[in-house]
C-alpha cells in the first residue's frame, strides 16, 4: 500500500517536473522570437532626408525564406504643396543581388502629412510572399514640390540601408544610420 503511495507521488512529481519544463521551453522560444527581423531602428528618428532623383533602400533578412508580409510602414513626412499631389509612389521588392525586381507595389502620396515625421503604414494588396534576403526600394519620385522625407535612426550604424533605384548602382548613405522602414508581417 505504502509501495503504491510512493509510486503514485513519484509519478505526480514527474508529470509536475515535466509540465514545468514544458513552460520553461515555451518561455524561452517566445523570448528567442523576440527582436523583430522586419526592422532596423530604435523607435526614435535621428534626422531625416528626401532624395530626389534617387529612392531609399534597405535589405532585410528574414527568419526563414517562407515568409509573407502585409506591407511596410515608413516614419515620414511630405513636403511641397498643401494639398497632396494626386498621384502614387512606388514601393519595389528587390532581390538580395539587386537584379530582379521581386514585385512594385503603389500607395497613394496622400498617405503621408506634412508636419511632424510619423509611421505611414503602407498595405499591399495581397499578402506577398519574401525570400529570406531582399531590398524595399521606395521611389517618390521626389522634386521642389513634392517629396517625402523619410526618417532615419544611427543606432544601428546604416549596415543595411543605401541610396538608389532598381538597375542603377546603390550609393552609401551619407548619415551612418538605417532609414526608418518596418515590415508588417502578414498575421
Ligand atoms: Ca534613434
Amino acid at each position: 500500500m505504502q509501495k503504491e503511495c510512493i509510486r503514485i507521488l513519484a509519478a505526480v512529481v514527474g508529470s509536475s517536473i515535466l509540465s514545468f519544463a514544458i513552460v520553461g521551453f515555451a518561455a524561452t522560444e517566445e523570448k528567442k522570437s523576440e527582436p523583430t527581423p522586419g526592422k532596423y531602428n530604435d523607435g526614435t528618428a535621428d534626422g531625416k532626408k528626401s532624395l530626389g532623383g534617387s529612392g531609399e533602400m534597405i535589405r532585410f533578412t528574414m527568419p526563414d525564406g517562407n515568409q509573407k508580409i502585409d506591407g511596410i510602414r515608413i516614419h515620414g513626412s511630405r513636403y511641397g504643396v498643401p494639398k497632396a499631389p494626386d498621384e502614387k509612389f512606388l514601393v519595389y521588392l528587390v532581390s538580395a543581388d539587386g537584379n530582379e525586381i521581386l514585385s512594385t507595389q503603389m500607395a497613394p502620396y496622400s498617405a503621408f502629412e506634412r508636419g511632424d515625421e510619423k509611421w505611414v503604414p503602407v498595405h499591399f494588396a495581397h499578402p506577398l510572399a519574401v525570400p529570406k534576403g531582399f531590398w524595399v526600394v521606395l521611389d517618390f519620385r521626389a522634386g521642389q514640390t513634392k517629396g517625402v522625407y523619410v526618417s532615419y535612426d544611427t543606432s544601428t550604424g546604416g549596415k543595411n540601408s543605401k541610396t538608389g533605384l532598381p538597375g542603377i548602382k546603390p550609393s552609401d548613405v551619407d548619415f551612418g544610420g538605417d532609414w526608418m522602414i518596418e515590415l508588417l508581417p502578414a498575421k
